[in-house]
């Protein structure tokens, strides 16, 4: 049976596993939920996700949300097919790159997704659900993700990804969000050299290209 993943085209996070599937080459099928009427919210989907948030996966029965986790998972049930997104434990060098691995995921959930998200809810989420964008907060968590890229931009100076020369999963849970700071017309991608250099590079992976994440037309929910 095929997994299934229960999101939104408006959700970043549903991308990210849908970039993971296609990465891992994982055929799956997607229930739409209308987030912005709150149908993940409902009573009915209360047991599989408490937090009512999308995205969520039925595996067999196997029900996961937390689209990082999800990644994690599918990452490591497919390990050997497709691209290899999480460090290879059985070298002896092993223990090292998980630990890299596991500190450049931090550092994305940490240093990244707050300010990244925070921008992108003002400026995008907040007009499709009807409130009102405050631009001087939008500014001023562009300022602090600026001041993280600028460190981010230190790190890349040294390797080609974020937990080492290979790319991995912590390289990827960038990409939503990025692509979205891209879409509203902020500059934080390609502001600085390094940093730019490595966005260009993961964001134009073919499967991303192919999932064709953009400014959703609301009419068409
Ligand atoms: N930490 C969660 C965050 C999920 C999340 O923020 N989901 C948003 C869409 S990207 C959502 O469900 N929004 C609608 C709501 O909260 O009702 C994850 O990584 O999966």
């Amino acid at each position: 049976m095929p997994i299934t993943i229960y999101g939104s085209p408006l959700s970043p996070s549903t991308s990210l596993v849908e970039l993971v599937l296609k990465e891992l080459g994982v055929e799956y099928t997607s229930v739409t939920l209308n987030i912005l009427t709150g149908e993940n919210r409902t009573e009915k989907w209360k047991e599989v996700a408490p937090f009512g948030q999308v995205p969520w996966i039925d595996d067999d029965g196997l029900i996961i949300y937390e689209a990082r986790a999800i990644s994690r998972y599918l990452a490591t049930k497919y390990k050997g097919q497709g691209t290899q997104l999480l460090p290879d434990t059985s070298t002896p060098e092993g223990l090292k790159t998980l630990a890299k691995f596991e500190q450049a995921a931090s550092i994305e959930q940490s240093h990244f997704d707050p300010p990244a998200f925070a921008a992108i809810y003002e400026q995008i989420f907040k007009p499709m659900k009807k409130l009102t964008p405050d631009p001087a907060v939008t500014q001023e968590k562009l300022k602090v993700l600026d001041g993280k890229l600028a460190i981010y931009d230190f790190i890349l100076g040294k390797q080609k990804y974020l937990a080492g020369e290979d790319v991995t999963l912590a390289d990827l849970f960038h990409i939503p969000y990025g692509w979205q700071l891209d879409l509203a017309g902020f500059d934080s991608m390609s502001k600085h050299p390094n940093v730019a250099r490595w966005w260009k590079d993961i964001s134009s992976r073919q499967t991303w290209k192919d999932l064709n994440v953009g400014i959703i037309d609301l009419a068409t929910l």
